[in-house]
């Protein structure tokens, strides 16, 4: 019997693979991936390692490859296959992001590792975006884009047939492995040449930049790919140092010595050139931005409850004020996030037992057990140890208008969020997990495993 690649490894592969061709497109990304390597390493060099209370292996060793990926899907068919190619990679949908209520014509899951293993091995994530075409309002428009993206093939032969293997041998050879690797980064590679004309590439621009950038080329390039810091702080700071045109604030929460969900901060897109194919047979040139650069910084995924008291203060932060795009005001912004987030308790045993935050329980083995079996009680004992689980998600709308559509009909809202998530899920051929049912089961998993530790261990009788 031949053995298979494992899709850990395949996702890593991929992951690598994806990196060293971003590289080659955007330079100012092999920048970042430097700079974040050196903050990283001083983090894990310094007492403020320690206070992140990660778990040891698990949570550090996946950090220097760690990053994740986005793009922009045109049709139905192509979300179905694609979710096939990242099933190969052990890569699943999860979660359900509707980005209409930020003005944003796409709806979105991200693919990524689910089990606690898998995602210690290797946690690349890949935000994927899916237009919807019914959200362009010319009707002419319309039909060309939708002309134009049925007419594509995002995946080679190749790719699709050895997805099937894989589906058909519940795996593929080291060898296949790697030609499928190959043949499906083609499908993230940028394009120079538009598939449009000028004329209608204008007109989709006017319509919205993202319809532009998804129905315009043969492909759904990556469109950034973003390292994971243990500080975006010192990384936001080392960026302007390489004069990278970095935004002014950091999106999401503000910094914290329990940093929670997620922090990011990005430079602008590039301006590259492109060329679109004229009536003669001919190529005129033009420009395009949609390539960006990114960087995150990750901390404790939240409970429900924990995830509304984030939503309510960032909510009553922009009530107070917006960061300005020009940066004028990003130091009193992140004074009044700071200020408003002290209603956010920042320590680990709070967040525990307030059930704010999702850890992972392991036993202390250097200290003897007491009589009493009570999380609690082992908690202040030092017999337990607290590490949050990582928030492996995104938080796009939040950062982009969660508040636009706060001032809209809040019930109207969800009732158009659940029959869009419908639609994408019956383009996608099946559902999404739900996130916080997933860290609830983490969780769990690990504090009856540290329960059944001890109990086997004796000691504690
Ligand atoms: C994806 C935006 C989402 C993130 O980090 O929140 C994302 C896109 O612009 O296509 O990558
Ligand atoms: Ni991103």
């Amino acid at each position: 019997m031949t053995s298979f690649r494992s899709p850990n490894a395949i996702r890593a592969d991929f992951s690598s693979a994806m990196s060293i061709m971003y590289r080659e497109e955007v330079p100012a990304y092999g920048q970042l991936m430097t700079m974040v390597a050196e903050v990283n390493a001083n983090v894990l060099r310094s007492d403020a390692a320690i206070a992140l209370n990660m778990t040891p292996e698990e949570d550090t060793s996946r950090i220097s490859e760690e990053r994740h990926g986005a793009i922009r899907l045109g049709t139905e068919a192509e979300l179905a296959m694609m979710a096939r190619v990242f099933a190969v990679m052990g890569m699943f949908p999860v979660g359900y992001y509707d980005l209409s209520v930020a003005s944003v014509p796409v709806h979105s899951t991200a693919f990524r590792p689910i089990e606690r293993s898998d995602l210690a091995e290797n946690p690349f994530r890949v935000f994927t975006s899916l237009l919807r075409l019914e959200l362009i309002e010319d009707e002419d428009l319309r039909r060309t884009a939708q002309t134009t993206l049925e007419r594509r093939q995002i995946f080679s032969d190749s790719a699709i047939a050895l997805t099937e293997k894989a589906e058909q041998q519940g795996g593929l050879s080291p060898e296949d492995a790697q030609s499928f690797v190959t043949e499906i980064l083609e499908t993230f590679r940028w394009n120079i040449d538009a598939c449009v004309s000028a004329e209608t590439f204008a007109a989709l621009i006017a319509s919205h930049r993202l319809t532009a950038d998804v129905v315009s080329f043969k492909g759904p390039h990556i469109n950034h790919l973003t390292p994971r810091t243990l500080d975006i702080d010192a990384a936001q700071s080392e960026m302007v140092a390489l004069g990278l045109p970095a935004k002014a604030v950091v999106e999401g929460p503000p910094t914290r010595k329990c940093p929670i969900l997620l922090r990011q901060t990005a430079f602008k897109a590039l301006d590259e050139s492109i060329r679109f194919p004229d009536q003669k047979g001919g190529w005129v040139k033009g420009q395009h931005t949609a390539r960006f650069g990114e960087i995150e910084q990750r901390g404790a995924a939240l409970t429900p409850k924990g995830r509304a008291l984030y939503d309510q203060l960032l909510a009553e932060t922009r009530a107070k004020i917006l960061p300005d795009a020009n940066g004028d005001n990003a130091q009193e912004y992140e004074a009044t996030l700071r200020k408003t987030f002290e209603a956010f308790p920042d320590d680990w045993r709070a967040l525990y037992d307030q059930g704010l935050a999702y850890f992972k329980i392991s036993v202390n083995p250097e200290i003897e057990v007491p009589a009493s079996l009570d999380v609690s009680d082992l908690l202040d004992a030092g017999v337990f140890l607290l590490s949050p689980i990582i928030y492996e998600d995104f938080l796009p709308v939040s950062a982009a208008g969660i508040f636009q559509s706060n001032l809209g009909d809040d019930a109207r809202d969800n009732l158009q969020a659940q029959s869009s998530k419908e639609q994408f899920e019956r383009a996608l051929g099946g559902s999404v997990a739900d996130e916080f049912a997933l860290y609830d089961a983490m969780q769990d998993a690990a504090l009856q495993h540290s329960l059944a530790t001890l109990q086997t261990s004796g000691s504690g009788q």
